[in-house]
């Protein structure tokens, strides 16, 4: 028999590192009680503060996570990492090295490391990452980290939810802004330029530089550019500095606070209607009959849909309230 959730949500506020891990494999796993388990947990949750790292494949963006995660540690607070699909097939084959750094930080007093892969993640990644963040939070984490790379859409859309985004590119890589997914130096919040020890770091300050005051004409302060170096350790303290003093400042918090949650809730919604269609229609056999009627002739799959959704449709506002009233947290 497994750990029943309630003794995972008892520990994880007891601060204890196995239920922690637990907790994240079950919900993520969507297992029985998930949902329930992130009910209880709720209220403990909304102190942390979220940085997304983004950026080009090969960039240096976990070397720097580390860097931050050992940094931010070291001035007493508690860090979660989350690594997007670590080690990208961009950079080809880093899985090794990358396992191996993930080790070494998680040995370290604070820090608490954990990977999730981008593809078939049971929920979807941004909500599957938004889960994750919040069990990190009611664990007592000050700051979780999150790093995707800086290509996809859906790694996009997690950072973008992050509280402050941090965009790391590199010199050497020819037109490297132009790598980046477009839509990536809009949601930036700072600017790292990585491997500041190599030919070229200042040119791509300049770059970025001069595309902020195009893009930026008329409006608030540019987003600062920042030189690091994980070979070095240029640029390091002050970056970490310069989150600490964000924190401090509590800056990002509550950016963007009510879309986010409508866009989760819509998000719920939406995985959870698509499971309850796909047990009523798919479990009985109608699913089936439809699609014979549609095969021979007597039916479209427009009309089908439509009757299938037609069942569960309610009014929102009504079963909200019910909700309420119930309020034992079902
Ligand atoms: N010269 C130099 N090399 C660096 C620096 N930072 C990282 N690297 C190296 O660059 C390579 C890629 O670093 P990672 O931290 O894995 O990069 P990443 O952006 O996380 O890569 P993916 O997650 O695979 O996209 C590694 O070999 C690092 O040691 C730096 O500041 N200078
Ligand atoms: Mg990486």
């Amino acid at each position: 028999m497994a750990v029943p959730f309630e003794k995972l949500v008892k520990g994880l506020k007891q601060g204890h590192l196995r239920s922690l891990a637990k907790m994240i494999t079950r919900v993520e796993n969507r297992e029985a009680g998930w949902k329930d388990a992130m009910k209880a947990i709720y209220p403990d949750t909304g102190g942390t503060l979220v940085y997304g790292i983004t950026g080009a494949p090969g960039a240096g963006k976990s070397t720097l996570t580390n860097k931050i995660a050992k940094g931010l540690a070291e001035r007493g607070f508690q860090v979660g990492i989350i690594a997007v699909d670590p080690s990208s097939p961009f950079s080809g084959g880093a899985l090794l090295g990358d396992r191996l750094r993930m080790q070494e930080i998680s040995t370290i007093e604070g820090i608490f490391i954990r990977s999730m892969a981008t593809r078939g993640t049971l929920g979807g990644l941004c909500q599957g990452a938004r889960d994750v963040i919040r069990i990190l939070d009611a664990f007592g984490k000050d700051i979780v980290l999150i790093e995707t790379v800086g290509v996809g859409q859906d790694e996009i859309e997690v950072v973008r939810a992050a509280d402050l985004v941090l965009v790391v590119s590199v010199p050497g890589l020819g037109d490297g802004i132009q790598t980046l997914k477009a839509g990536i130096m809009e949601i930036a919040d700072l600017f790292i330029v990585n491997k500041a020890d190599r030919d070229g770091a200042d040119e791509v300050v300049s770059d970025i530089q001069a595309m902020l005051e195009i893009s930026q004409e008329g409006h608030a302060s540019a987003p600062p550019v920042l030189k690091t170096s994980a070979v070095t350790g240029e640029g390091i303290e002050e970056l970490v500095d310069m989150l600490v003093r964000n924190r401090e400042e509590g800056k990002g918090i509550v950016r963007n606070a009510e879309d986010r949650i409508k866009e989760e809730i819509l998000t719920l919604m939406e995985q959870d209607l698509f499971d309850r269609i796909r047990s009523q229609w798919a479990g009985n056999g109608a699913l089936r009959e439809a699609v014979a009627r549609i095969m021979d002739g007597t039916l479209d799959p427009y009309s089908v849909a439509e009757d299938m959704l037609t069942g569960i449709s309610q009014d929102p506002v009504e079963s909200l309230s019910g909700n309420e009233k119930r309020g034992d947290g079902k």
